[in-house]
């Protein structure tokens, strides 16, 4: 792939739509452009006037009008791409869109592959790989929080803390170099292995207070993973439809009647969480529901938050008893007991037992009652378990975590080796933290993790 051809795509969603975009990056992009584009007057020299937006056509090669347009000309390097760059807003259609894009291609230019605009942007030094991987976090986001955190990346935050950090690698680097060229001009240092303790153990806390950060930043990026679980015919499914307002799962009195996974979002005061319905946890001889209690007990162990729904109406039984066994250390609970219509037969008194310090929310479902305080419910628990403070951290992505933990190990084998090793080793841990966060920016990566991390931008980005 020569990264001097012009490149083009669509970079709105293909789709009927008040305005479609699409775009051109390259030397050649003012002179593609230019043979199918027509103002309808005679040009002024020096055309095509650059940042203004043109109206005018595009023309096909038998000189029909494909669509009446705008059109952007961008001269580098002060665009996205740090290349030429011509936007033409077209009206969305797919038809449309298209057939203009061919005629772009035509022209000269070559069909964009994914993410290839925001690479060029980095290759030709406009972002770092942190920044590009941040513009892929602001599509993606499912929250606004994400969009905040992700934006924050985009404006440097994570490369500016990560090259402070490699600075001040570097600059112990330099002190332990230093008595290692020259140690007959040095007299030895009692103080040095001290220093040096002391600053790794500063570089170790940094990198640790990242990695916490991580998993809020995760949770926002891609949502709270919560599974509904509880015996057959409790109201899982039900419960899954009244809170996303929408019939999206099958509800019937036939026990069993979920076997697949269903997820749908949701956004409750900002946080998104990701709903979960499952299958009936009993013990069963049918193979596919077999599989489908298989994945349930799956969805149960990802889950960051558990829903364990009883039915009011009938007595703690095993198949509770194995739901309430999915609970796993350091999960988010919330009991739910629903049917409250019916008659109740489930003890209540003992649900205190079962479920030591976890809120029990009482709901009849089918009449919609109790929607409203299961959320609440949900939200005062993430409040506490994830609330307050998040906000300042820098917010990783799960390849930036994996980094940044084993820069940690370098850290913390240099740090261990102070004392007991000769000062080398010591230095060589230190060197391989600093170029292990250098990954993060992408001044040290290779280009297969470049690929793979901008084939999964969409098309046109
Ligand atoms: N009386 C009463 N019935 C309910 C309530 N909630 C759900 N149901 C009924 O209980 C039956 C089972 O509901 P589902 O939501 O399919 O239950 P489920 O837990 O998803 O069941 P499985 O998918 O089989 O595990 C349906 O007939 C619902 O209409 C409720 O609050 N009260
Ligand atoms: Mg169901």
């Amino acid at each position: 792939m020569s990264r001097e051809d012009t490149i083009a795509a669509i970079g709105t969603p293909l789709g009927e739509g008040g305005i479609g975009i699409i775009r051109i990056s390259g030397s050649d992009a003012f002179n593609i452009v230019a043979k199918i584009f027509s103002s309808g007057r005679r040009e002024k020299p020096g055309f095509p006037k650059s940042r203004y937006l043109h109206h005018g056509y595009i023309i096909n090669d038998r000189k029909e009008v494909i669509d009446e347009v705008l059109v952007s000309f961008m001269p580098a390097p002060r665009t996205y791409t740090r290349e030429n760059t011509v936007e033409i807003n077209c009206h969305s259609g797919m038809f449309a869109l298209k057939m203009i894009l061919s005629l772009v291609l035509q022209a000269g230019a070559r069909l964009a592959e994914p993410g290839e605009f925001t690479r060029r942007a980095y290759t030709n030094g406009r972002i770092d790989l942190s920044q590009a991987e941040s513009i892929l976090k602001i599509i993606r986001a499912r929250s606004e929080q994400a969009v905040k955190n992700a934006a924050q990346n985009l404006s440097g935050r994570l490369s500016r803390e990560t090259s402070d950090l490699r600075a001040k690698i570097l600059h112990l680097l330099a002190k332990i170099e230093a008595t290692l060229d020259f140690p007959e001009d040095l007299a030895p240092d009692p103080g040095l292995c001290g220093e040096i303790s002391e600053k790794l153990s500063a570089l170790s806390f940094s990198l640790r207070e990242m990695i916490q950060g991580a998993e809020r930043g995760r949770l926002y990026q891609e949502g709270i993973a919560t599974a509904i679980i509880g015996k057959p015919n409790v109201g899982k499914s039900s419960l899954l439809n009244g809170m996303l307002r929408q019939q999206k799962a099958i509800v019937h009195e036939i026990p069993g009647t979920t076997r697949d996974l269903l997820e749908g979002y949701l956004l409750l005061e900002g946080y998104p969480l990701r709903l979960i319905d499952t299958a009936g946890i009993h013990q069963t001889r049918d193979p596919v529901e077999k599989e489908g209690i298989a994945r349930s007990r799956a969805a149960a162990a990802g889950a960051r938050l558990l829903l364990i729904m009883l039915d009011g109406s009938t007595v703690w039984d095993e198949a509770d008893e194995a739901s309430a066994r999915l609970i796993q250390p350091g999960q988010m609970v919330l009991v739910i007991v629903n049917k409250t219509d019916l008659k109740q037969k489930l003890n209540r008194q003992e649900l205190g037992r079962r479920f030591p310090g976890i809120a029990v929310v009482e709901t009849a479902v089918i009449k919609n009652r109790g929607i409203a305080k299961v959320e609440e419910a949900v939200v005062a628990l993430l409040d506490r378990e994830l609330g307050g403070g998040g906000e300042s951290a820098v917010i990783l992505s799960m390849r930036h975590e994996a980094i940044v933990r084993e820069a940690l190990q370098c850290i913390e084998e240099a740090l261990a080796g102070v004392d007991v090793q000769p000062l080398e080793l010591v230095s060589l841990d230190l060197h391989s933290a600093w170029v292990k966060l250098g990954e993060i920016t992408g001044e040290t990566v290779s280009d297969a993790l470049l690929d793979r991390i901008f084939s999964e931008f969409c098309l046109g980005k």
